[in-house]
Parts: C-alpha cells; sequence; structure tokens
C-alpha cells in the first residue's frame, strides 16, 4: 500500500514536472498588445484640409470652405482595405494643420464649417460605419502639435487636446489605435499670430496624464508615439524594421520626437518594457494626396518588399493611402493594392511544414513538444528544458522539396528570448546554411534562394533563457 502511494506520488510529480511550462522572461505583452500584433497590417489614411491646398503640413489659416470632397465614400476605403488584406484604418482625425475631421465642440476649425454635406457632416462617423460594415478596426491620429490653435504653446492648449481626445475616444466606438506623432512646434497661424513657438517635448504635453485618459476611456486601445508607452515608431518612414528587434525599450528614456532613430529600429534587448516597433510608410512619395503623384504610386512588388521588410521583420505595417480631392482612394492605388494582395496569396500558398514529422535535440516534456511549431495551433509551443538555451529543431520534409521560405514565430506570452539562430537544410546529403539571424519576437518571415531539402533544421544558438517556439511555416513562393 505504502509502496503503492509513493508509486503514485513519484507519476504525478513525473507527469506535473513534464508539463510545467516554462517561467516567463519580462517585460511581457499585455493583452491589448497582444491583440495589435496579430493585426500585422492595416490601413492609414492621411486625408484633411491639405488635400485640397496640395500641402504636406498645412499652416494653420486655411479655411474651412476648401474642404469639399465631392463623391467622399468611406465605404469605398474600406472595402479597399479589406480586399487588400487591412485588418483596421487609422485616420488623421486632425493632423498639424489643426482642421477637425469631426465636429469637434471645441473649435470652429472643423468640417462643421465646411461646404461638404452643409456642415452637417462627420467623417469619423461615417468612417466608424463603414469599417463596421467590412469588420475592420479604427485608430485614430490626433496631432499633438496645432498649427491653427491660438493657444498651442500654453498650458490651455493641454486642456483643449484633452477634450478633443476625449470627444474621439467616447463618441466613435472602439478604437484599437491612438496615434501620437512626433512632430512638434515650429512656425503657424496660431489664430492669427502668425509666429513661431517652440515647446519642450519632454514636459509640455504632460504625456502621463493624457495617457491616463486613453487608458481609462478606451482600455483596449494601444497607444502609438516615437517612445509608445504600447507601439513605438521604427525610425524611418521607408517602410523598413530592423532584422535585430527586440520588442523592448527602455522608453523612460525617450520621448516623442526625440532623436532616437537606429534605438528605435532595434529596441532595447534588456529593455523594461514590452514597446514593439510599428513601419508606417505610404504607397505614394507624401502621406496626402497630391495629383502629381498619382503616377508614382508603389508597385505591387515593392509593397510585398515592405511586407518583408516590416511584417517580416517583427514589426506591424501601417500603410497609408491616401483618398484624392473626391474622398476616394485613387485608382492607381488601389489597383496597386489587390496587385500586391495577389502577390501575397500566391507567395504564401503553398505551406510545407504543417502536419510533418519534427524532432527536436531537447525538449521540455510530452506537452512541449516539437510537434507543436507545425500543429497550426498559436497557442502551443516546442520548448526545451530550462537550462538548454541552445537547441535545434528539425522538420522532416520527407522527399526533397524546394524550398525558399521560412516563418517562424515564439510564444511571446512568455517573452521575446531568442538572440541567434540559424536555419539550414539537408540538400544533396549535407547540411547547407539558408538564414542566419538574431531576434525572432512575435513574428519574422525570411527569405532564402531555392534550395532542395528533404529536412530544414532551425538551431536556436543563443537565447536568453530555454527557447519557446510556437510556430514554424515553409514555403515554395514562386521564383527564386
Ligand atoms: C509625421 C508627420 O509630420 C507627417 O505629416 C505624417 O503624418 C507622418 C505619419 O508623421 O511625423
Amino acid at each position: 500500500m505504502k509502496y503503492l502511494a509513493s508509486l503514485l506520488l513519484f507519476l504525478l510529480f513525473a507527469f506535473c514536472s513534464d508539463n510545467k511550462a516554462p517561467e516567463p522572461v519580462g517585460p511581457l505583452p499585455s493583452e491589448r498588445q497582444l491583440a495589435w500584433h496579430d493585426l500585422g497590417y492595416y490601413m492609414f489614411v492621411h486625408f484633411s484640409i491639405n488635400t485640397f491646398t496640395d500641402k504636406e503640413w498645412g499652416y494653420g489659416d486655411e479655411s474651412p470652405s476648401l474642404f469639399n470632397p465631392s463623391k467622399l465614400d468611406c465605404r469605398q476605403w474600406a472595402k479597399v482595405a479589406r480586399d487588400a488584406g487591412m485588418k483596421g484604418i487609422v485616420i488623421t482625425a486632425k493632423h498639424h494643420d489643426g482642421f477637425c475631421l469631426w465636429p469637434s465642440k471645441y473649435t470652429e476649425h472643423s468640417v462643421k464649417n465646411s461646404p461638404w454635406r452643409e456642415g452637417k457632416g462627420d467623417l469619423i462617423r461615417e468612417l466608424r460605419q463603414a469599417c463596421d460594415e467590412y469588420g475592420l478596426k479604427l485608430g485614430i491620429y490626433l496631432s499633438p502639435w496645432d498649427r491653427n490653435s491660438s493657444v498651442y504653446g500654453t498650458p490651455e492648449y493641454i486642456t483643449y487636446y484633452r477634450n478633443q481626445l476625449r470627444e474621439l475616444l467616447t463618441e466613435y466606438g472602439d478604437i484599437f489605435e491612438v496615434w501620437f506623432d512626433g512632430a512638434n512646434g515650429g512656425d503657424g497661424y496660431y489664430g492669427g499670430a502668425r509666429e513661431t513657438r517652440r515647446i519642450d517635448n519632454r514636459t509640455y504635453y504632460d504625456w502621463p496624464n493624457t495617457i491616463q485618459i486613453v487608458r481609462d476611456l478606451q482600455p483596449n486601445a494601444v497607444m502609438f508615439s516615437d517612445a509608445g508607452p504600447d507601439v513605438r515608431w521604427v525610425g524611418n518612414e521607408r517602410g523598413i524594421g530592423s532584422l535585430t528587434n527586440w520588442c523592448l525599450l527602455n522608453r523612460d528614456e525617450m520621448y516623442p520626437g526625440g532623436p532616437f532613430a537606429k534605438i528605435l529600429g532595434q529596441g532595447h534587448e534588456d529593455g523594461k518594457y514590452w514597446v514593439p516597433a510599428e513601419v508606417d510608410v505610404s504607397i505614394r512619395p507624401g502621406w496626402f494626396w497630391h495629383a502629381r503623384e498619382d503616377t508614382m504610386v508603389k508597385s505591387p512588388e515593392k509593397l510585398l518588399d515592405i511586407y518583408y521588410t516590416s511584417v517580416g521583420r517583427n514589426c506591424n505595417l501601417i500603410l497609408n493611402v491616401p483618398p484624392d480631392k473626391r474622398g476616394l482612394i485613387h485608382e492607381n492605388d488601389v489597383k496597386s493594392l489587390l496587385g500586391f494582395k495577389a502577390l501575397l496569396d500566391r507567395e504564401f500558398a503553398n505551406e510545407l511544414a504543417r502536419g510533418k514529422k519534427v524532432s527536436a535535440s531537447d525538449t521540455r516534456g510530452r506537452k512541449f513538444s516539437p510537434a507543436n511549431v507545425n500543429d497550426g495551433n498559436p497557442e502551443t509551443f516546442w520548448a526545451t528544458n530550462d537550462n538548454v538555451t541552445s537547441a535545434d529543431i528539425t522538420i522532416d520534409l520527407v522527399k526533397e522539396t524546394e524550398v525558399n521560405r521560412i516563418l517562424m514565430q515564439e510564444y511571446i506570452k512568455l517573452g521575446q528570448r531568442v538572440q541567434e539562430f540559424k536555419v539550414e537544410a539537408l540538400s544533396d546529403g549535407s547540411w547547407k546554411e539558408v538564414v542566419k539571424g538574431t531576434t525572432i519576437g512575435y513574428r519574422i518571415i525570411r527569405k532564402f534562394p531555392t534550395i532542395k531539402a528533404s529536412k530544414i533544421k532551425v538551431t536556436i544558438l543563443r537565447s536568453k533563457a530555454c527557447p519557446v517556439i510556437s510556430n514554424i511555416e515553409l514555403y515554395r513562393a514562386p521564383g527564386d
């Protein structure tokens, strides 16, 4: 009897330790950040008075009567976004010129004094409805810099800014992202003063209290700025994420508009907070629509390159598509976006790893089996024992198969861990290195020249703690 009890205890212990998940390695993503990671790719819309004045930065003295789109149709924007595979739209509710796309109670400088819909229009409401119809999330950009406001530069402006933020966060349903731009202060109309006003980026906006308003009113929204708090700028507007890309950042050392481009790309390996990078880039040279740029829309192939250097580098992609004077996304942009979506579908049509036999040099226990990396379930993962920070995992493709892409994901709920890895292919009887890399994080997708491989081996060379890999996919994309 005593013997039986000890045996049961032993078995129970063995079973439990076998199935004990690794301890997390902080910092960790919040729920709202996890939901954001899953979005991957969404639309940015720059549309305002600049669309009608052919400018990128309005001075702030533009008459609202200039805002008069003849065929504005947010449903067209949403349909294009949905058809292009995007998950949401972030709109410039107010750009630096201060003109508001919704009838704000706090200013006359808005659509309510424009001829559009005879001053009764509310573009944010129309976009909300269109997003709902097409299953998209809605985000807002509210420029902190306001070249129209007479009180910009004084404490009164902060109250004005927060009042507007409250309007946007209470009257338009769920907001998934709030975009705080880094461009700040300089010359402007400022209610007729027509002067230069400088502010101290670090202190003027009193960000902690503004951030709290967003948390209180939209707890599920992430906030973007150069320095987070939830999502950081990637440091350039060319569509390029860094190959080494930690989702971690010592954001206390940073502030919007500061000189941090390189750090923003790479993040901090030992950063104190989870603040992943977002790549913002425009489909045209400018952020706003200009007739002369109708022929300069990025090609589907260029957009695919950008997808690889953003979504493929552990970033989200916010792709700007500026509607024209009619209030419609121009035909050339639509064509390019749909062409890009077709390329994307072709690129990832042929997944080769799913269900194939997988083995690893070390495994923590049954629950964390290597087979978890290709079961299609993002909640299961392969993990090694605690003391093992270097290990390999091999997918057996059975027969020699052409491969040229690999997608990998860490199970980031337990933190970002991998510091260095390589990928090899067993081809013609020998192992050939096809990719060398540093970080993985939420997701990376790497290209390599097409190779005929019977096995693909991923070796984690260095990791902060035992590696925790939730997904590996292999593709044979068209072309080389
Ligand atoms: C910049 C702004 O100054 C541009 O006009 C644009 O809105 C871009 C996304 O961010 O900082």
